[in-house]
């Protein structure tokens, strides 16, 4: 029995030596140590030995099983630190590598000039209104005193949901909606989206404008001067030049543009201000009588103005964009500037 339990052990030894993983390492302890293993089935044998060399080949066993164990549990433990030590290697991270680089948001350049001239209105007394950009035709036609053959009804100007419901094409029916709500005295801004069918290099079919009013009592083209001439200085720089020319709007009468002194040349003329060395920016005007009537003010009582500017063309100017569809892009390349 002892040459058995010896040439067992030499088998067992090749077998854990050859082991290269856990899983083939424990098929050995199986088929040598397991229940129904070698070292089991040798030692069934024991029962036919006589009483003399029981004990003796018993202790033997004994010595087998520990030193099986012992070649089982250093082979495990072998295994286990090559594979650790495999990992490791496989698994290398450089600790000295440069980070990735986080960009924090930013504001967009709309939502930017959205902020900072809503919030010279609000210095000078002005509130905000807001109002919904699915419009009905009323406000934003009828009450403006645009009737029905005024040739900013045509189709090619306006989204119609419905003969009668529009994409607001300015947020002057906010305006509207303000007035019917609330007497004078009444100042207010209205910052929104407006949709027009338009697009091309320099029209784009939804656009941002801030709109406002102001209408009390004995409100005179002084006031409009006053107000807009400190809006395009705060705005634009103190020492700019600042002239109001003549025009025509439905809902204002009289109407006036308001240009100020090329940013770009400084009025010298160059391509942005086309040569004349001025640039337009709101429109403007004593509003209508006719737009009084169409919400309840007396106009015998009553007097004020109303201007209007597009954001994008503000922005264009303030941050020296010279292309509109940056705008609605939303490139981070883009985005990230501001
Ligand atoms: C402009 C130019 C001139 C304007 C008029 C009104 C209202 F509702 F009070 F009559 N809101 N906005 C107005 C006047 C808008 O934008 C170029």
């Amino acid at each position: 029995m002892k040459q058995n339990f010896d040439d067992m052990l030499a088998r067992a030894r090749e077998s854990i030596e050859s082991a290269q993983t856990e899983v083939t390492l424990q098929e050995a302890r199986v088929r040598f140590l397991g229940k129904k293993g070698e070292l089991t089935a040798i030692m069934k044998e024991m029962g036919r030995l006589s009483a003399e060399e029981r004990p003796v080949i018993g202790a033997l066993a004994n010595q087998v099983k520990l030193t099986l164990e012992e070649l089982f549990a250093n082979r495990l433990a072998a295994i286990k630190e090559r594979e650790i030590a495999l990992r490791l290697e496989k698994e290398r991270i450089d600790v000295t590598l440069p980070g990735r680089k986080q960009y924090r948001g930013s504001k967009h350049p709309i939502t930017l000039v959205t902020e900072e001239i809503s919030e010279i209105f609000l210095s000078l007394g002005f509130g905000i209104a807001e109002g919904p950009e699915v419009e009905k035709d009323f406000y934003n036609f009828e009450a403006l005193n645009i009737p029905k053959d005024h040739p900013a009804r045509d189709m090619q100007d306006t989204f119609y949901v419905s003969p009668e419901v529009v994409l607001r094409t300015h947020t002057s029916p906010v305006q509207i909606r303000t007035m019917l709500k609330h007497e004078p005295p009444v100042r207010v801004i209205a910052p929104g989206t407006v949709y027009r069918r338009d697009s091309d290099l320099t029209h784009s079919p939804m656009f941002h404008q801030i709109e406002g009013f102001l209408v009390d009592r004995h409100i005179t083209f002084g006031d409009l001067k006053g107000i807009l001439t400190a809006f395009v200085t705060q705005y634009f720089g103190r020492n700019i030049g600042v002239r109001f020319r003549p025009s025509f709007f439905p809902f204002t009468e009289p109407s006036a543009e308001v240009d100020m002194q090329c940013v770009i040349c400084g009025g010298k003329g160059c391509r942005v201000c086309k040569n004349s060395g001025w640039l337009e920016i709101l429109g403007s005007g004593m509003i209508d009588p006719e737009v009084f009537k169409s919400v309840n003010y007396d106009p015998a009582i009553y007097s004020g103005f109303a201007f209007g500017m597009g954001l994008e063309r503000i922005a264009m100017l303030k941050y020296g964009v010279n292309d509109l569809r940056l705008f609605f892009e939303n490139d981070m390349r883009f985005l990230r500037q501001f």
